[in-house]
């Protein structure tokens, strides 16, 4: 079987759809930083139809970590395909809006120079939510972090997010180039401010002139975005393959589902997003809220829920009853109160969550979803809570969910098996683990004393602290699903 590649394309008549535009008149203005399978299948999409009404929107990507997607896509000058799945329905795409990917560790140069290129209008970033380098309590820079430390020492080659926007900024300012916009696609509350911020923090420890120059020239739109997108499977290559009738060493696979939401803030031009689905708003803000509490934060607790009962899939832990319902309840009684978005028929976002979830086509892990728990139970659970709590109002199945993070922590299951913890505190978790476990109440304590994840308030909040170590204990002596049961 042949590999995907341009050359195929001229004559291939297998169902995968083909790009709607010629190829060989696409020039890049996108620079894109973490080229993995979300932003591959979410804004490339998007782009992919873009490039057939202006082909000057093309995306020339980066990966700062891993050389994997280059090594995949470079064998098929970056085409790949998109599998939209639900249950046994599935439609096959081949995108074409990728026009290359850099890789270049440890020294990042070339994508420091791809961000300093004339001809580069936009930095999108999909880098998930520890690449911002931030405290994730308060959203400001980390300066103790060791990426962090290591640019403030040697900026040349930066390793960090806000170190390799500040170092290709810095020569963009010097070359005196026109201005560019810089946007999040990650899942973080005002993710362009809380990026503009970051970034801005680390240029003024730098270089005071040069966060001034950044504040007057650089966009830093927000957005939010959404799709559900699993890690591909070397099962999903090969059906792909079957189908498609060429190989693709990684294709992505997805859900029907997709939104963007952009805040139509751009300092040098953007492409015709409004014309290919993209929501155009003054304001993402409620947006943002309603995504990351509804969809982000049932996801977490749902992961966490999910792997104490045994759950490998989402859509095995929401084929769960109980889980289910705790769920439901959870979404229109403690969260929906605190999500406002003009227009929007939340009863009806939540019903096609559930929908989503339950998509027995995507083998979406519980185990991918709880990575990072650190970085992302604040703004999907945590701001929640303190919503409620100003209101007076119950949070009762959001507590459980805390509880089910620490309650991952331990890094095994009920029934004896082990699991790593992937996150970038690990090491400092595993070690409050070590250090207190069994017993349960030293062990809670000591990860509810994080001022990092749970701020100043909650880390003092003894109502909180105390319905936290309930929930744990009853985690941990009666399993998931007694404790979700009084619940639903
Ligand atoms: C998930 C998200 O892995 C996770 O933490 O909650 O990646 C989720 O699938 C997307 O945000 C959906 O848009």
């Amino acid at each position: 079987m042949s590999r995907l590649s341009k050359q195929i394309l001229e004559d291939y008549e297998g169902p995968a759809i083909r790009p709607a535009y010629d190829q060989a008149r696409v020039r890049p203005a996108i620079v894109h930083l973490g080229i993995g399978a979300f932003h591959r299948a979410h804004q490339a999409v998007y782009l992919d139809d873009c490039l057939a009404i202006d082909p000057n929107w093309a995306i020339a990507g980066a990966s700062l970590r891993r050389g994997d997607t280059h090594d995949a896509l470079a064998p098929q000058d970056f085409l790949y395909t998109l599998a939209v799945r639900h249950d046994n329905d599935v439609r096959t795409r081949i995108i074409g809006s990728v026009a290359g990917i850099l890789y270049a560790p440890p020294d990042n140069e070339p994508v420091i120079a791809a961000i300093a290129a004339d001809d580069t209008r936009i930095v999108t970033l999909t880098v998930t939510e520890k690449a911002y380098c931030r405290n994730p309590a308060t959203g400001d820079l980390d300066p103790e972090h060791g990426d962090i430390r290591a640019d403030l020492e040697a900026i040349k080659g930066a390793r960090s997010v806000p170190g390799l926007l500040v170092a290709a900024l810095a020569q963009r300012r010097k070359r005196d180039l026109p201005p560019i916009s810089i946007v999040s696609c990650d899942n973080l509350p005002a993710n362009g401010t809380t990026l503009a911020n970051v970034v801005s923090q680390f240029a003024a420890m730098v270089d005071p002139g040069l966060a001034d120059w950044i504040e007057q020239n650089i966009a830093f739109p927000c957005t939010m975005v959404d799709r559900i997108v699993p890690g591909t499977t070397d099962e999903d290559r090969a059906d792909i393959s079957a189908l498609t009738g060429y190989e693709d060493a990684w294709p992505v696979v997805t859900e029907p589902f997709s939104q963007w939401v952009v805040e139509d803030r751009f300092a040098a031009g953007r492409p015709p997003l409004e014309q290919v689905g993209v929501i155009m708003a003054d304001n993402v803000e409620p947006y943002e809220i309603m995504k990351l509490r509804l969809l982000n934060g049932s996801h977490s607790a749902l992961a966490y829920l999910g792997v104490a009962a045994g759950h490998e899939t989402v859509a095995d832990a929401v084929s769960d009853p109980v889980l289910a319902a705790y769920l439901d309840a959870m979404m229109r009684i403690e969260i929906m109160p605190t999500v406002d978005v003009p227009g929007a028929d939340l009863n009806d976002y939540v019903k096609s969550l559930l929908e989503r979830f339950s998509n027995t086509a995507l083998k979406h892990k519980t185990l991918q979803i709880a990575m990072d728990g650190s970085q992302k139970i604040p703004q999907r659970l945590l701001g929640t809570i303190r919503d409620r709590k100003t209101a007076g109002a119950p949070h009762d199945r959001l507590t459980l969910a805390v509880a089910a993070w620490i309650r991952h922590l331990s890094g095994s299951r009920p029934d004896g098996s082990d699991y790593s913890i992937e996150d970038p505190m690990a090491g400092s978790l595993a070690a409050i683990a070590g250090e207190t476990l069994p017993d349960i109440d030293a062990f809670g304590n000591s990860v509810l004393d994080l001022q990092t994840i749970f701020g100043e308030d909650l880390t003092a909040d003894r109502p909180f602290r105390a319905a936290v170590l309930s929930n744990l204990r009853a985690l941990f002596e009666n399993g998931a699903g007694a404790a979700m049961k009084g619940l639903c």
